[in-house]
C-alpha cells in the first residue's frame, strides 16, 4: 500500500508530466479503466500506468445508462475518488465536454483544478450515446468541435495537463479520410493527442489510420471489440496509449453474480469464502493500518 492510502502522493502536476514523458518517449501507456477510488487502486495495483475514470462505468455504477444522464458534477466527483485513491495519471472520459464550447472550457477547468492529469472529449453532438449503441451516433460538426478544443486549451493552466480529442468517425462509419481529416483538425486547434475509437472487430481501422498519420501527435485506442489486439502490436503501430476501457468492471459483474448465485443456492456463504476477497484484504487495500497509524 502506497501513501496514496492517505492522498495522492504526486502533484498532480507531475502525474500530467509522467504522460507527457511516456509520449515524448514512445512508451506504450497502459490504461485501466475504472468508476470509484476502489477500482482505480485496483488498477494501480496490478501495474497499470494510468487509470481511466470511464464515463460507461461511472454511469453504470450509479445503475444509469451511459447516455449524458448524469452530470459533469457526478462525473468530476467519481474521478476525484479515483485521483485521490492513486498514484498514477488519470485521464478522465469526459464525453462531449457535456455541452458547447462554454462547457468544455468549464469541465477543463474543473477538471485540472482536481488534478486530473488528462481530460478527454469527443466529437459526437451532446447529449451522447455509448459508441457501442447501434442507433443514434451523431457527429459533431468539425469546426464546432475545434472551437471546443480551442476553449478547453484557453481554459488549460498547466501546459502539462492532455487534452485529448477523440474522434467518433469510425464509430458513425464515416471511414479513414474523416477520420485523418478531423484528428489534423483537431491538433491544429490544440489537442495534445487523438483517440481513434473503433467497434469493428478487428483492429483495421485503426491500423489503417496509423499508417496515414504519420505520428503526428500521439494516438490512443480502445480495444474493446478487437480484444486480441495485444499490447506489443500497439506499440509496434505507434499507438502511445491503449485504454482497456470496462474490463475490470466486466470482471466484477461476473464474480458478484456467481457469489450471489452461489449463496442463495446453497444456503451459506461457507462454499465462496475461499476464492471472495477477505475482509483484512479490504482493510489492507483500502489503508487501514495506514489510517489507523495516524491515530497512534
Ligand atoms: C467509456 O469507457 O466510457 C468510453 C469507452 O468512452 S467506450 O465505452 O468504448 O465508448
Ligand atoms: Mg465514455
Amino acid at each position: 500500500m502506497t501513501i496514496a492510502s492517505y492522498g495522492p502522493s504526486t502533484l498532480p502536476g507531475s502525474r500530467a508530466a509522467t504522460l507527457r514523458d511516456a509520449f515524448a518517449n514512445g512508451r506504450l501507456v497502459r490504461v485501466a479503466g475504472a468508476h470509484d477510488g476502489l477500482s482505480a487502486r485496483l488498477a494501480e495495483e496490478a501495474g497499470f500506468d494510468s487509470v481511466w475514470a470511464s464515463g460507461l462505468e461511472i454511469s453504470a455504477a450509479h445503475g444509469l445508462p451511459d447516455v449524458s444522464l448524469l452530470g459533469m458534477a457526478e462525473y468530476l466527483s467519481a474521478a476525484v475518488a479515483m485521483q485521490r485513491s492513486v498514484s498514477v495519471p488519470v485521464v478522465a472520459d469526459c464525453d462531449t465536454g457535456f455541452g458547447g464550447v462554454l462547457n468544455a472550457a468549464y469541465t477543463m477547468m474543473r477538471y485540472e483544478e482536481a488534478g486530473v492529469a488528462g481530460v478527454c472529449i469527443e466529437d459526437k453532438i451532446f447529449p451522447k450515446r455509448n459508441s457501442f449503441v447501434n442507433s443514434g451516433q451523431k457527429l459533431l460538426d468539425v469546426d464546432e468541435f475545434g472551437r471546443k478544443l480551442e476553449a478547453a486549451k484557453r481554459a488549460q493552466v498547466s501546459s502539462d495537463t492532455v487534452l485529448i480529442a477523440r474522434t467518433e468517425a469510425f464509430i458513425c462509419g464515416l471511414g479513414l479520410q474523416e477520420a485523418l481529416t478531423r484528428c489534423h483538425h483537431y491538433v491544429d486547434a490544440g489537442a495534445d493527442a487523438v483517440l481513434v475509437h473503433s467497434k469493428a472487430v478487428d483492429s483495421g481501422e485503426v491500423v489503417s489510420f496509423m499508417k496515414e498519420w504519420n505520428h503526428r501527435a500521439p494516438v490512443v485506442v480502445v480495444p474493446t471489440t478487437y480484444a486480441d489486439f495485444s499490447a506489443a502490436e500497439a506499440q509496434e503501430a505507434g499507438i502511445s496509449m491503449v485504454i482497456y476501457a470496462n474490463q475490470g468492471m466486466r470482471a466484477a459483474i461476473t464474480a458478484i453474480r456467481s457469489t450471489w448465485a452461489t449463496v442463495l443456492a446453497e444456503g451459506s456463504t461457507a462454499p465462496v469464502e475461499p476464492r471472495i476477497a477477505s475482509v483484512k484484504d479490504i482493510f489492507a487495500i483500502s489503508g487501514m493500518d495506514q489510517w489507523l497509524d495516524l491515530d497512534r
